[in-house]
């Protein structure tokens, strides 16, 4: 399963966020500081078709696709306590992507900390402790491999990457910033650095916030390739114990669609480089994940390995059409479905059913 670090300067709402995404309780506080150690949990992904096409088929069970969040304790600001959580960037370094969450909302019973309420300062720092917390593991990794390039000429290359990397760190850039060969991107994989982890950058806001000036403020300031979303972590919270009906009605009431939660859980998952897939039965409707670009044995394999092993051809539909044709049957019925043999590539949205034989 794809884990997500969220991290962030003390009281942003990063713990409020992590229980909106899991619809668990871990205490929030208005002191700063207060997660000390990682909260961890599973998120499911919102997924509107999966629930649509569960109706269609009559499934008796939905099982959504999931990602696991770490919310690791607060940065501190350098000065107080030294930079980064130290102790706890070991722990960011194994997940696949980052939930950088940036304070906009105002309240003076939340004391901010120093960290304040401006979202691109707060952006600005972060990229910039990320970019010195990789430099430290690279400035030492560099003197290394260094000495055994010279032993041995095969190392050069790794040497030349990261004495490279090592200059765009020290510089404050984001390694995601640049574009590296894969021999490079190989030197960099032992060293697990945070810049390179795909980024959703999430504003914390009041919901009568103006979004887009928010959004597009942080956009300027962050690699290009992040994604930038915004949310009120504190109502989505809430929102997350309500049955869906009342959630559904809460939003609307306030004209927030589905919630911002769905787009920045959507965004993580587009961030991750991976798409959905699903298979559908009466049984259980089930969204599956699997990378960009994956061929159609690949995706079975997600399912149960015998069907990536034994794996002879897959029916595929697209979920769209396979809901308005009513249901699996009548879209192959009408013809809808398609037989497709291991070189397939996966599309977004593709109903599986896999042929296989072990
Ligand atoms: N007004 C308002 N308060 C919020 C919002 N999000 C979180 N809070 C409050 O801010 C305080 C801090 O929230 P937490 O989720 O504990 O923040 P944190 O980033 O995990 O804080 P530490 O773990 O202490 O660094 C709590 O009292 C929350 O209820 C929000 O969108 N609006
Ligand atoms: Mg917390």
């Amino acid at each position: 399963m794809a884990k997500i670090g969220i991290l962030g300067f003390p009281n942003v709402g990063k713990t409020t966020l992590f229980n909106a995404l899991t619809g668990l309780t871990a205490p929030t506080a208005s002191h700063p500081f207060s997660t000390t150690e990682p909260n961890v949990g599973v998120a499911s992904v919102p997924d509107e078709k999966l629930d649509r096409a569960a109706a269609v088929e009559n499934s008796a069970k939905i099982v959504h696709a999931q990602l696991e969040l770490l919310d690791v304790p607060a940065l501190a600001k350098p000065g107080h306590g030294g930079g980064l959580a130290g102790q706890f960037l070991g722990r960011l370094r194994d997940v696949e992507a980052l939930a950088v969450v940036l304070r906009a909302f105002e309240d003076p019973g939340v004391p901010d900390d120093e960290s304040g309420v401006d979202p691109v300062a707060q952006a600005q720092e972060l990229l910039l402790e990320l970019a010195l917390a990789d430099f430290d593991v690279f400035d030492r990794r560099k003197a290394k491999i260094a000495k055994e390039a010279t032993a041995d000429p095969s190392k050069r290359g790794a040497a030349d990457a990261v004495a490279a990397g090592t200059s765009v760190l020290e510089a404050g850039e984001a390694l995601r910033q640049h574009n590296w060969e894969p021999e490079a991107i190989r030197a960099f994989r032992d060293l697990a650095p945070l810049t390179m982890k795909p980024a959703v950058w999430v504003i914390n806001a009041a919901e009568d916030a103006d979004a887009v000036a928010l959004a597009s403020a942080v956009e300027e300031v962050v690699p290009e390739s992040d994604i930038v979303v915004v949310v009120s972590a504190l109502l989505e919270e809430e929102a997350a114990q309500l049955d869906p009906d009342d959630r559904a009605e809460l939003f609307e009431g306030l004209g927030l669609g589905e919630g911002a939660l769905s787009r920045m859980v959507r965004a993580s998952y587009s961030a991750l480089g991976v798409q959905s897939f699903y298979t559908l039965g009466p049984k259980e409707a089930h969204a599956w994940t699997v990378r960009v670009g994956a061929k159609a044995p690949e995706a079975a394999g997600k399912i149960h390995s015998d069907l990536e092993r034994g794996f002879i051809r897959a029916e595929i539909a697209p979920i769209d059409d396979v809901i308005e044709a009513g249901g699996w049957d009548p879209a192959k019925a009408s013809g809808i479905v398609k037989v497709e043999g291991k070189a397939y590539t996966m599309s977004e949205g593709d109903v599986v059913l896999v042929r296989f034989s072990v």
